[in-house]
């Protein structure tokens, strides 16, 4: 069976969120239109409590953009966003969540970051996704949301070693592009990965 991951479209990373992710609204229609080709569908919501060690504003006399050492892994520090139970943590209005079988929570322990839907970032704690995948027979996952050089990437590169069948849905994610290629490059190391890439159009029209 395939499944359909959809990552973290949630307001804060929408323009006007705190770590708002350029035109990341525009995945929201496309994500809802994919979702009528799926019966297998799970959603991601990056979950933070308020002291998370990935805020900038938790360290004093460091900005957003600079790196620190987290307990051992490299960090870039990000504005705070996705604090549990705001509204900047709420799914982005508009996208359809009636047909979720699931929702995985990420990023919740302050100690360490967590962008891939399956494992924090030092790979220590694993949110349940992939064994609840393969308990109900998913082989083939489809990735899309925000952001395809953190999240998105993340779960893709952790997809493909935990032995699912990957597909990267290419125009149903959108960028922070911290650098300009970012999103780019980011695409290219998960084809090189193993990922195959397609756009919406292709699973529209011929699945
Ligand atoms: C994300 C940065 C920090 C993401 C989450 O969802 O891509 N990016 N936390
Ligand atoms: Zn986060």
């Amino acid at each position: 069976m395939k499944a359909l991951l959809i990552i973290d479209v949630q307001n804060d990373f929408i323009p006007g969120g705190t770590l708002a992710v350029k035109e990341g609204d525009q995945v929201v229609p496309i994500i809802n239109e994919l979702q009528q080709k799926f019966d297998f569908i799970v959603g991601t919501q990056d979950w933070h409590p308020l002291n998370h060690g990935s805020f900038a504003a938790n360290h004093p006399k460091k900005k957003v953009g600079e790196f620190i050492d987290l307990n051992g892994v490299q960090q870039i520090l990000w504005p705070v966003h996705c604090v549990q139970g705001t509204k900047g943590a709420e799914f982005h209005p508009d996208l359809k969540t009636d047909k979720w079988k699931a929702v995985f929570q990420k990023g919740t322990n302050p100690m360490v970051d967590s962008y891939s839907g399956f494992f924090d970032n030092n790979r220590m704690g694993d949110t349940g996704l992939s064994t609840y995948l393969k308990e109900n027979g998913v082989r083939e996952v489809y990735v899309c949301g925000l952001a395809t050089d953190y999240c998105v990437k993340f779960t893709v590169l952790d997809a493909i070693s935990e032995g699912f069948k990957t597909t990267l849905i290419a125009d149903a994610t959108r960028a922070v592009n911290i650098q300009d290629n970012d999103g780019l490059n980011a695409v290219k190391e998960m084809s090189e990965a193993g990922a195959k890439v397609v756009l919406t159009e292709e699973i529209l029209y011929f699945s």
